[in-house]
């Protein structure tokens, strides 16, 4: 099936429903892969090689208030600004809303709000489309479960299927040739005592998306071919992990799988690298400091910005090596998704 197939499949009648006029605000948060979502075996439905695991930050992430409107187009508006249609974003969600609207044209005043910065690898892509398919859910009275708009979400961005729920969330690849089965699921097991450290080191878009970044190591990458067998060892090695609340296993595990990851994109060709020198000098600062006793280990995504992982006790220690550190804690009870 294609997209336009899954969602008929899924939906059925309710594609006929017509929207309210108005949404309250949905909202999704971002969520940090510690083990990575890297190529895909489909393109088009978004469905990867590897299974991947995540962890939400509630309190960070995307706001979409959705507005029928009476225009000849959409409207979308991101963060106060509103994009032309001709941007590739702008294509991209008016391509994936029409999904959702077979039988009847209606606009759309797409209001979208994000507190992170965005395509500088903190995941806002997978925020963004969340919480779009929230508000859709609402606006059309779908009553989907989770899982389904889970599935919903992946075909907007692959990393969206883990932004619905709280704590850890993994994704499994999935063997259904139409993705019936790769869809979040979130893992029961909380750790209270984890923080998640955002080093912001630039806020400059990339210059390369992760997609075609992903695209591109797939192809030209001979490191890739061992991508998929690291990334379910460390998956498993992951989950035990928080099973035991076994610190130095889960941040290692996470750091290595970030840096494999990096390194596929790096051996590709032309090179893909992230990294800036700030990036490469905080890695080694966290090196010396975790070699002087700190437990302290990074995870990287598609940018130059650096996500730390550290337990409560070692904030201060934290904080003072990293001032400029914004410290999140992702499983703090007040933290409401
Ligand atoms: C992840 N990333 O697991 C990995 C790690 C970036 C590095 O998922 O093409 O924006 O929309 O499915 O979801 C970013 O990729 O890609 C991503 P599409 P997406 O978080």
């Amino acid at each position: 099936m294609n997209a336009s197939e899954i969602v008929h499949h899924l939906l059925g009648d309710q594609l006929h429903h017509m929207p309210q006029t108005m949404t309250d605000q949905s909202f999704a948060p971002i969520n940090i892969a510690l083990c990575k979502y890297w190529g895909k075996r489909d393109t088009q439905l978004n469905l990867p090689y590897n299974a991947s695991l995540s962890v939400a930050l509630p309190s960070k992430g995307a706001f979409t208030h959705l507005t029928v409107i009476d225009h000849a187009t959409d409207i979308i508006l991101f963060n106060q600004n509103e994009l032309a249609p001709h941007t590739t974003f702008a294509k991209r969600l008016i391509a994936y809303l029409n999904l959702f609207r077979p039988y009847d044209v209606w606009r759309l005043k797409i209001d979208i709000t994000s507190n992170i910065p965005v395509a500088a690898g903190f995941a806002s892509s997978a925020a963004g489309f969340a919480s779009i398919i929230l508000a859709l859910n609402q606006l059309l009275n779908w009553q989907c479960s989770l899982a389904t708009l889970s599935i919903l979400a992946r075909l907007g961005s692959g990393s969206a299927t883990r932004s619905f729920w709280k704590g850890f969330v993994e994704w499994p690849h999935g063997t259904d040739s139409n993705g019936m089965d790769s869809h979040g699921q979130p893992i029961a097991t909380q750790w209270p005592a984890l923080r998640v450290g955002l080093l912001t080191l630039d806020h400059t878009t990339k210059p390369l998306s992760s997609r075609e970044a992903m695209q591109q190591t797939v192809r030209h990458s001979r490191l890739y071919e061992t991508w998929p067998k690291q990334a379910t060892q460390d998956l498993v090695r992951l989950k035990q992990a928080i099973q035991d609340k076994d610190f130095a296993c889960f941040g290692g595990t996470a750091e290595n799988n970030a840096l494999a990851m990096h390194a596929t994109m790096l051996s590709s060709w032309p090179p893909i690298c992230y990294w800036l020198p700030e990036t490469l000098a905080i890695m080694h600062r966290i090196w010396q400091l975790r070699a002087d006793g700190l437990p302290l280990f990074f995870t990287e995504d598609a940018g130059p910005n650096l996500k730390l992982l550290f337990l409560e006790q070692t904030t201060d220690l934290v904080k003072q090596h990293f001032p400029t550190i914004e410290i999140i804690a992702p499983f703090e009870t007040s933290s409401v998704i």
